[in-house]
């Protein structure tokens, strides 16, 4: 009989917590054949991403997800054979209840913030709370052996080397979203939180010698955009040009989509969590924007991360990547760092594909989940 996956959404703020929870849905039901039960706070975040979803419905199916608005006042419901709290969010107490009824209790597990940080190893799968006899376990995933991975679906790495062989299926595919980029003119992506730091990026490229279009979708660096080029209202669809650098605001997309906008691009800068690592699976060099959290700690993590990834680059270029990626996170100067980048480029963007390659090996996020599931029952 098919496992009963109940997944839990709360959608704290952006766009990571759905963008990971309805990526992991999908991918048990298709490639593992669950039965997948997805509980949503919030339906109209997940609308963008998503625009068949009916904001104002309880109970849908979408891509053979059974996907649920959580309510506020929660009615009772039978709990799945796999219970999934999505970055630590609260189980509703009478689901708990539920959980602790079932004859066999269920595998309840809190699917984690991704972290590069060594400390994730040792604590991946270990137990965690109990409530009333069912236990609750840690799930990280990561880029380290021995964490969950990262979601991957099935040939997708395949998919994108494809994808970026066909230069007429790339031309098409930008041409939907209105982009037309010149001749020779480099292709980045730009999705990030408000930076200070973006005015000294913008400044560099305006005056390469070489011409960048930068695409931006929809989101909370369109004020800094703005006041960059002296413009306000910027709307997807927008084209402006100074000097070597063409901008232009692109909608936010479908999931596929955006993923096609990242294989297309040169180099793209991310932020959060699901996007930063879809870019990874471009194979093409990148720049995170890391979700700012209290007390700096989150400089630990890119700290953490940026180690692992600069492992193999030769000293030069490592230390370009990293005072890069430091300054884009706070807030520092970004023109000479990037300059300096650019002196260490077909080794960065090499190392952007072997990279990828390396992580493709590990066990993707959903198959672990899975495996675990199977070890523990
Ligand atoms: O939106 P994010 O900043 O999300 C999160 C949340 O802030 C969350 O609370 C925090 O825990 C986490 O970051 C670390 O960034 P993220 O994770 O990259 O999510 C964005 C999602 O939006 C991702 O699934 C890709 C998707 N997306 C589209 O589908 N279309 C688009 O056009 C774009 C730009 C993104």
């Amino acid at each position: 009989m098919k496992a009963r996956w109940d997944i839990f959404c709360s959608v704290v703020d952006n766009f990571g917590d759905i963008g990971v929870t309805w990526r992991l849905a999908r991918q048990l039901v298709v490639e593992h054949g669950c039965e997948v039960r997805l509980w949503v706070d919030d339906l109209r975040a997940f609308e963008r991403m998503c625009p068949e979803v009916d904001v104002q419905r309880e109970q849908q199916w979408q891509e053979g997800v059974d996907v649920h608005h959580w309510p506020a006042q929660w009615s009772p419901t039978p709990a799945g054979d796999v219970v999934i709290a999505a970055f630590a969010c609260q189980l509703p107490p009478e689901y708990m209840e539920a959980m602790a009824e079932r004859e066999r209790t269920p595998l309840w597990m809190n699917l984690d913030y991704l972290s590069a940080e060594d400390w994730v190893v040792g604590c991946h799968r270990l137990p965690s709370v109990k409530f009333k006899g069912v236990q609750k376990y840690f799930f990280f995933p990561g880029f380290r052996p021995g964490t969950g991975g990262l979601l991957r679906e099935a040939g997708l790495l395949e998919k994108r080397h494809a994808f970026q062989l066909d230069v007429a299926a790339q031309r098409q595919f930008l041409q939907t979203l209105g982009v037309i980029p010149d001749d020779g003119a480099r292709l980045f992506s730009l999705f990030a939180y408000e930076n200070a730091g973006l005015a000294g990026w913008l400044d560099v490229l305006s005056t390469d010698g070489r011409a960048t279009h930068l695409l931006v979708p929809e989101g909370r660096i369109l004020g800094d955009v703005q006041r960059w080029l002296g413009v306000g209202g910027l709307v997807a669809g927008d084209i402006h040009q100074r000097k070597s650098l063409t901008v232009q605001v692109l909608p936010f997309v479908r999931q596929e989509q955006y993923d096609h906008l990242l294989w297309c691009c040169d180099f793209n800068a991310v932020r959060g969590e699901d996007s930063f690592v879809r870019a990874q699976w471009a194979g093409r060099p990148l720049l995170w924007h890391i979700y700012r959290q209290d007390e700096d700690i989150h400089l630990d993590k890119l700290d953490a991360f940026l180690e692992l990834y600069t492992a193999a680059l030769s000293p030069a270029a490592k230390a370009a990547l990293i005072v890069l990626w430091q300054a884009w996170n706070t807030e520092g100067d970004m023109a000479q760092p990037w300059k300096k980048l650019l002196e260490h480029w077909p080794e960065v963007t090499q190392h952007a594909e072997t990279w990828c390659l390396e992580q493709g090996l590990q066990a993707d996020l959903a198959t672990a989940l899975v495996q675990f599931y199977e070890s523990w029952i």
